[in-house]
């Protein structure tokens, strides 16, 4: 009797661990890392809102699996991106970590990714060597390099020699630099001063009054996500403009998230970027009016548009591998993805896990009242060009 209770017990026992072990391999877990306060919010609020409504849009259930979706806010501070990496991957065994707003952010934490196996989904930092620091690592934002590089080209070809590069003291401002300085200057033309500001808290003042004397023929920007109304507040408030210098920029300064806030200043601004609100096609055209309604009005930036690619990747890559969740298999998964994106057509190029997609050339231009970057020109499938091999 004794015997047959104690067996008893051993079968419910095991039966309950073992239904607890099928919930948790039921749920496939996303730790999304952004910063949701701080200098760089605005890519955590496009961001979360992105990743919701592409769930909404697609369900919360993948091959069988339930999707969890675990946001974390690491306050744009690198060693809090780091922190709550290592606890998403320790304790709460999320499948993927994503997000990253920042360069320094996703440096710290792409070597915990290697350790663990967890594939790492950059959906914002842009500087080319992130996806060097771990094979891991597979990226749905940009890179400097792709957008600098357009910028520099176009400028060549349209009556500007003399420019001066403004870019933000890390990173990103760094690739932007070099690769906007080595195109410009290959195509003939003369870099006169390149100057960088800090990235946390930046006074443009001084530096735009060394610009209005030196007086170029354009200011070459790169300031990240979050950063660019002051910028340009400052560029237009000095009359920069009317002294006949012109503005041109990464798409990071005239962000849909800041654009139309910006005022008439901002018209005639030439960047080069992957994505803009007023693209063109019916998939953008849906994508911009869900997430609108989604969020009180608020219109998806280039960072929206990363988060939700990066939620299709993850989405795709559990299908592709029956719900499986391995980390090798997911990355192995998603190496050589093609698809539609609302910014264009898209892939991960399966050599250096990175993005491939159209950089269009735009201008600033007013439609229906507001402010929108309008695309006059696409080169397409641009591949990284500030890989190392
Ligand atoms: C980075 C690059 C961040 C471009 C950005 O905004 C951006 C980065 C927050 O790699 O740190 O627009």
């Amino acid at each position: 009797m004794k015997t047959c209770n104690i067996l008893r017990l051993a079968a419910l026992t095991s039966s309950l661990i073992f239904s607890a072990g099928a919930i948790a391999a039921d749920s496939f877990k996303i730790g999304l890392i952004l910063p949701m306060t701080g200098q760089q919010a605005s890519t955590g609020r496009q961001e979360e809102a992105a990743a919701r409504l592409y769930m909404a849009q697609h369900g919360d259930t993948v091959a069988g699996r339930k999707i969890e979706l675990i946001v974390k806010d690491d306050t744009t501070v690198p060693d809090m991106t780091k922190r709550l990496a290592q606890e998403l991957i320790v304790n709460d065994k999320v499948n993927v970590i994503a997000g990253f707003g920042i360069t320094p952010s996703a440096m710290a934490t792409a070597p915990l990714a290697t350790q663990s196996k967890t594939p790492m989904v950059v959906t914002a930092a842009a500087t080319s060597s992130i996806t060097e620091a771990s094979p891991y690592v597979v990226r749905t934002s940009f890179t400097l390099a792709q957008a600098s590089v357009s910028v520099a080209n176009w400028a060549g070809k349209n009556k500007i020699s003399k420019v001066i590069t403004l870019v933000s003291d890390y990173g990103p401002g760094k690739d932007a630099e070099k690769y906007f300085s080595q195109t410009f200057t290959a195509n003939g033309g003369q870099i006169v001063e390149s100057l960088r500001v800090p990235l946390m808290n930046p006074d443009f003042a001084p530096f735009l009054q060394k610009v209005r004397d030196a007086k170029p023929d354009a200011l070459f920007v790169f300031v990240p996500s979050g950063s660019g109304a002051s910028l340009m507040k400052q560029f237009i408030e000095r009359g920069m403009d009317k002294a006949g210098i012109k503005l041109i920029a990464t798409g990071d300064v005239t962000d849909d998230d800041q654009l139309n806030g910006m005022g008439d200043g901002a018209l005639g601004v030439v960047t080069g970027h992957h994505y803009s609100a007023a693209h063109p096609s019916k998939m953008n055209k849906d994508f911009v009016k869900a997430f609108e309604k989604a969020n009180n009005g608020m219109r998806p930036n280039f960072m929206a548009v990363a988060a939700y690619d990066g939620m299709h990747v993850i989405y795709e890559a559990l299908k592709a591998t029956k719900g499986e969740g391995d980390g090798d298999a997911l990355v192995t998964a998603m190496k050589g993805m093609k698809f539609e994106s609302p910014r264009g057509p898209i892939s991960i190029d399966p050599d250096t896990r990175d993005i491939v997609q159209n950089i269009y050339m735009r201008k600033v231009e007013k439609q229906h009242g507001q402010l929108y970057n309008i695309e006059f020109d696409v080169l397409k499938d641009v591949k990284d060009p500030g890989k190392t091999k």
